[in-house]
């Protein structure tokens, strides 16, 4: 189909990553078996046959099972390597991924390794093909305000290869406001921040998200849907949603691609951008969820166009390199 042609074909950006949700299974054996590491799993397809979710936790139990082969710098080089070269393949000239430091440190993995592994990994995407990016740690919502902090402090001898805070993992009874004091200080150190809200979480956390975190952009926000004025402020505000219409489906957010809202968002006036959060489980990467677009929702040329300009123009890319992309 020549709209799947030219989805390909788009320079894109990729704003929400986790890069542990990269992890493939055929890597993650590998990892382990290099490490001696036992997995519960105990081949590829037994670990994929796992991969049905009815919500977000049942994800995110695999999730940090999956990332806990991961021990060495070697092997969050590995990791991000194996992803920057996928995406390459598809056309995206500049991502934006989350990492998680605090599933790694609750496993006595120290930050240095983690970072430098992921860092350097950055840097030669960046040296090989021109591709950009920025890294934005994630604090664990289900852990306490004080963990957050320590990780903060953690974080400040490499402060300068972090451009940006994001949180995530488990929503539901773990508002944006437990995190009030911590984004505060991560607003003083002038990182970007942005939030999971309004994934699994009502409306109320995404209005949390924008007056009391202060967010620069917001993951997911699928469920901003259901409120006419947090719509409106959204706009006003010129927030950026990054919307994930695999892992929307996958999680349940959405009962059928046909049903995803992407094009109402963009019918709101809403900077919805198109991401594959965590592809490795989601089934797809940048391409096959603009694929998925285009087979289920009836998405035209214009608005396929107007989402990868959007991941342009809302990206914390610098002024002078979105306008050689747009
Ligand atoms: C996540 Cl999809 C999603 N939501 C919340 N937290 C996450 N961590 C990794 N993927
Ligand atoms: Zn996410």
């Amino acid at each position: 189909k020549a709209l799947v042609a030219l989805a390909q074909k788009m320079p894109k950006t990729e704003l929400h990553l986790h890069i542990e949700g990269t992890f493939e299974a055929d890597q993650m054996f590998a990892i382990a078996q290099r490490n001696k590491v036992d997995l519960k799993y105990k081949t590829v397809e037994e670990l994929k046959a796992a991969y049905q979710f009815t919500q977000l936790q049942d994800f995110l139990d695999l999730y940090y099972q999956g990332m806990s082969v991961l021990l060495h710098e070697v092997d969050f080089y590995d990791l991000t390597m194996a992803y920057l070269e996928k995406v390459h393949s598809e056309n995206v000239v500049h991502v934006e991924i989350f990492f998680d430091p605090q599933g790694h440190l609750s496993r006595g993995v120290p930050f240095e390794i983690q970072i430098s592994g992921i860092y350097n990994a950055l840097q030669d995407a960046g040296k090989k093909w021109g591709m950009t990016s920025k890294l934005i740690m994630s604090f664990l919502r289900h852990l306490s305000e004080e963990s957050a902090f320590e990780t903060l402090e953690q974080a400040k001898p490499f402060i300068k290869w972090i451009d940006g805070i994001g949180l995530d993992s488990s929503e539901l009874g773990h508002p944006p406001k437990k995190f009030t004091n911590v984004f505060k200080a991560c607003r003083d150190l002038r990182l970007k921040i942005t939030a999971h809200a309004g994934e699994e979480g009502p409306p109320e956390y995404v209005w949390q998200a924008i007056d009391i975190i202060k967010v620069d952009r917001i993951d997911h926000g699928n469920r901003a849907l259901e409120d006419e004025l947090l719509i409106a402020e959204i706009k006003k505000r010129d927030l950026t949603l990054t919307v994930c219409p695999l892992s929307n489906l996958k999680l349940c957010v959405v009962t059928d691609m046909k049903q995803h809202p992407i094009r109402s968002m963009l019918e709101l006036g809403l900077n919805a951008t198109i991401n594959s959060d965590d592809p490795a489980y989601f089934g797809g990467y940048m391409n096959d969820n603009y694929t998925a677009l285009i087979e289920k929702t009836g998405i035209n040329k214009e608005e396929l166009f107007q989402l990868a300009k959007n991941g342009i123009s809302c990206s914390w890319m610098d002024k002078t390199a979105k306008e050689i992309h747009l």
